[in-house]
Formats: structure tokens, sequence, C-alpha cells
């Protein structure tokens, strides 16, 4: 089986200030890829470009700015510029409100990340992919786009579109050679309840609890299987849960 080489790889990250873009940047870095790590964050980006080496590149990129990312390829230093692997991870959720009571401003700031940021950003490098004819999108979506759960409105929402451009985007690359992947997480211990509800971190810590949830490195193995299988491979979709994780079922408001 003749697996893609990492070593061969320039992996764009988007929102590697920390969790899952952190870990997906480490573990490339790692096994001797080359990292184009973004976020807002220019501190993180510092820190993880000293730790990273000469392998990293690192520079701030806010996905919701469309000029920005449209400008991102071209910005690259040549050795950096072949990007071929491009993980739009950069997301968010915020508050868990029933939509009633949800803050429209946090709807607002969820679709410009959750949606729009993805959709700029793999607007952005899909003609240089395409024109290789080589790489690989991976889109970070969630068990949220699958399965309900109260106050998940407006983020699950986002994350079911992110699954299905992933599976939309593989339809249109057919007869390209640029593999699609949608990677669907369940609970993660990350920043995400943090910044989920707004710096909270007694309510951040409430979904752990009594649970071993997944960490980011579970994710980065994830994403790093899926982009070294061989290259007549494709994972459409890969859904992760802890194993104190599952399912509910039906809800019912009884007379
Ligand atoms: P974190 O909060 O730990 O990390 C989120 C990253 O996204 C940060 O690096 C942040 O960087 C970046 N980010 C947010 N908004 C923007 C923006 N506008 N522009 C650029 N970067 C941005 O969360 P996770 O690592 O857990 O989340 C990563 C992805 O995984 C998200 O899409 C999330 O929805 C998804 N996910 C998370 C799960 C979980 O349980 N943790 C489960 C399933 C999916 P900065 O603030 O520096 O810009
Ligand atoms: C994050 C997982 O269950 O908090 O996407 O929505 S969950």
């Amino acid at each position: 089986m003749t697996r893609v080489d990492p070593r061969s790889l320039t992996v764009l990250v988007t929102g590697a200030t920390a969790g899952f873009g952190a870990a997906i940047a480490r573990r490339f870095a790692a096994e001797g890829a080359k990292v184009v790590a973004t976020g807002r964050r220019k501190d993180r980006l510092d820190a993880l470009k000293k730790e990273l080496g000469a392998s990293c590149h690192a520079a701030a990129l806010d996905v919701t700015d469309r000029k920005a990312v449209e400008a991102f390829p071209g910005s690259l230093p040549a050795a950096f510029a072949a990007v071929s692997v491009v993980v739009a991870n950069a997301g968010l959720a915020l508050g868990l409100e029933p939509a009633p009571e949800a803050d429209l401003d946090d709807w607002d700031a969820m679709v410009a990340a959750n949606v729009s940021g993805l959709l700029y950003t793999v607007r952005a490098f899909l003609p240089g992919l395409v024109a290789r004819d080589e790489g690989h999108v991976v889109l970070l979506g969630s068990v949220a786009g699958d399965f309900p759960y109260p106050g998940g409105n407006c983020y699950g929402a986002t994350k079911a579109f992110v699954k299905q451009f992933a599976l939309n985007l593989r339809a249109d690359l057919l007869g390209s050679s640029v593999r699609v992947t949608s990677v669907e997480p369940g609970l993660a211990e990350t920043e995400f309840s943090l910044v989920r509800f707004h710096g909270d971190a007694q309510k951040a810590k409430e979904p752990y609890r009594g649970v071993e949830p997944l960490t980011p490195e579970d994710v980065a193995e994830t994403v790093f299987w899926a982009c070294t299988l061989p290259r007549r491979v494709n994972v459409n979709r890969v859904q992760v849960m802890p194993v104190m994780q599952a399912f509910g079922g039906f809800a019912f408001k009884r007379r």
C-alpha cells in the first residue's frame, strides 16, 4: 500500500492557534510536512512558529475577512506556496440558549466563521489544487451537523452545511485527483466551550464533567490518517466520538 508521504505535503491549517488546529499543525510537522499555520491570535502563532521552526510559516488570518483570505495564497513565501492540503478548521460555537432566546450576534458570528469563512478558505485554494491535480481539502464538521440537541440550533446547522459542502465538492471535483474529507468529531476538550460560553470558565467545564472527551491529538490523528491514505482512497466523511458519548432518543412533551 503506497501511502502519501507526509514529507511531500504543504498543509494549510486555519485556526491553528488552539485546539484541533494546533494539534493538526504539530502532527503534520512532526512527520516532515511543511505547515502554514493561521489564526487571529498573533502571539499564539509566533509561539507555534518558534516551536515548529523552519517547517512552519505562520501568518495572522481572520477567515471572515473575505479580501484577506482571497489574497492569502498569493502572499505565501515561495517555499510554502504550493499548498497541497487545506484544513478548514477555524470555527466556533457561541451560546447554548434555545432559539427564541438566542443572541442574533452569536448566530451571525457562527455563520461568518463556520460557513462563510470556510467557503472563502476553500475557494481561495481550490484553483491551485486543481491546477496541480493533487491535494486534499479537509473540512471540520461536527456530530452536531447530524444530531440535533437543545441549544445546538445555529451551530449544528452550520456544521450540517459543512458536511453537505464537502460532499458537493466531491461531486464537482470528480475527474481531478483532489480529495475531500469531512471530519466530524463529537465532544472534545479544547477552548471550544470557553468560547461557546463567552469566557465563563465554570460553565465551560460542565460538558466534560465525568466524561473522557476526545483530545485534539485524537482529531489530528484522524486528519493525518485520511490525508496519508493512498491517493486512490477518498474518505468522504469520518465521524469520531468519545466512547463515553452516544445518541439520545426522540424527546416528547407529554400531556
Ligand atoms: P478552539 O476554540 O480550541 O479553536 C478554534 C480555532 O479557530 C482557534 O485557533 C481560533 O483562533 C480559530 N478561529 C475562530 N474564529 C476564527 C476566525 N474568524 N478566523 C480565524 N480563525 C478563527 O476549538 P476547536 O479546536 O475545538 O475547534 C476547531 C473546529 O472544530 C471548529 O470548527 C469547531 O466547530 C469544530 N469542532 C469542535 C468540537 C469540540 O468538541 N471541541 C467537536 C466538533 C467540531 P483565533 O481565535 O486565534 O482566531
Ligand atoms: C462540537 C460538539 O456536541 O458540543 O461540535 O456540538 S458539540
